[in-house]
């Protein structure tokens, strides 16, 4: 879990390499997208070319971010690609897979950075510190490392990184670290306030209809310690929202007293369900994920089941329980 140190390995494919394709995981959040188009704006600024390629589309939110226009999305490749690139960069994936992308990156040198503890050691070049509150903020000791000259939009993209996995900078991954490379990315002209109105305050208004479908699904389970909710493709309809619409909906069952674990069941289609999680402390629902075949980190993580939707919400409650009733013996 300790801190690790840049490997020269990667420095050095990043010092050597002019031509880069910069690339994240499905369903990009937070800090997938601000650490990519971070990341590609410091190494153009290094005078090499950088793409970022997305096998899915920015969350609406993230719309108006800077470079967001200039980001490559689907699985067709981009122009070029993949002869005109040194080296495929890959932000935030535990696995390959995880990209949606991975047929066509294994054609390039891939350089592997993360912070997911489970992380399968896919690249090249491997950096994973599972100790890093968001791969943000390893990119920020990253260019450190480069001497990269750091602009307005590049610290705020960082920031953004940082300020989404940290949840606001309330979560249990919000140590001294996070808060050093944050002081540094205000020093570079970071603003809190704008990377909040992109955050927090840039919703479409079917975004906040979607929460209003959501609210009256609310159960609690085990004396009120877990919540569940549930987002059908019905629900979406009704709010004429868009599959990004349900991202951060699962902050407000968290929000209640008591509660210390909960589960968004959202509709797929297909008769399957995505499952997210969502815990406080030390109870532990990456494990339950990787049960179920899925992944995350301890406090957030997700899988994928077959419905209907009551056999799936009923094998999710019971391992929260078992997870919560673990965790309470431990202390
Ligand atoms: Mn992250």
């Amino acid at each position: 879990m300790s801190t690790t140190k840049t490997p020269e390995a990667l420095l050095a494919r990043l010092r050597r390499g002019r031509r880069f394709v910069i690339t994240s995981h499905t369903s990009p959040d937070g800090d997938s997208v601000g650490s990519s188009l971070g990341l590609a704006r410091l190494l153009r600024g290094l005078g090499k070319a950088a793409w970022v390629w997305f096998r899915d589309p920015l969350p609406p939110v993230f719309a108006s971010l800077p470079g967001a226009d200039r980001v490559h999305v689907g699985t067709a490749v981009p122009a070029g690609f993949p002869a005109d690139f040194d080296a495929a960069i890959v932000l935030e994936c535990p696995s390959l897979e995880r990209t949606g992308l991975e047929s066509s990156l294994a054609e390039l040198p891939v350089l592997n950075i993360d912070h997911h503890l489970g992380n399968r050691l896919y690249g090249e070049v491997n950096w994973v510190d599972s100790a890093a509150p968001a791969v943000g903020e390893m990119v920020y000791r990253l260019t450190t490392e480069l001497h990269v000259t750091w602009d307005r939009d590049s610290a705020d993209l960082l920031y953004l990184a940082l300020a989404s996995d940290t949840g606001g900078f309330r979560f249990s991954n919000t140590t001294l670290a996070a808060f050093e490379a944050a002081a540094a990315m205000m020093r570079a002209g970071a603003s809190p306030e704008r990377v909040t109105t992109w955050l927090y305050e840039s919703q479409p208004v079917s975004a906040v209809r979607l929460l209003g479908e959501m609210l009256p699904s609310l159960e609690l389970h085990a004396a009120g310690s877990i919540a569940t909710v549930v987002l059908t493709r019905e629900m979406f309809a009704r709010a004429g929202a868009a599959p990004g619409d349900s991202e951060g909906l699962i902050d407000h069952p968290r929000s209640i007293a008591g509660v210390v674990a909960t589960a968004l069941f959202k509709e797929l289609g297909d008769g399957r369900w995505k499952i997210s999680l969502r815990s406080r402390g030390s109870l532990d629902v990456e494990r339950i994920a990787q049960g179920f075949g899925g992944g995350g980190h301890r406090n957030a993580a997700g899988c994928t089941l077959d419905g209907p939707l009551p056999a799936a919400q009923e094998r999710i409650i019971a391992a929260l329980v078992a997870a919560r009733e673990a965790d309470e013996s431990h202390g």
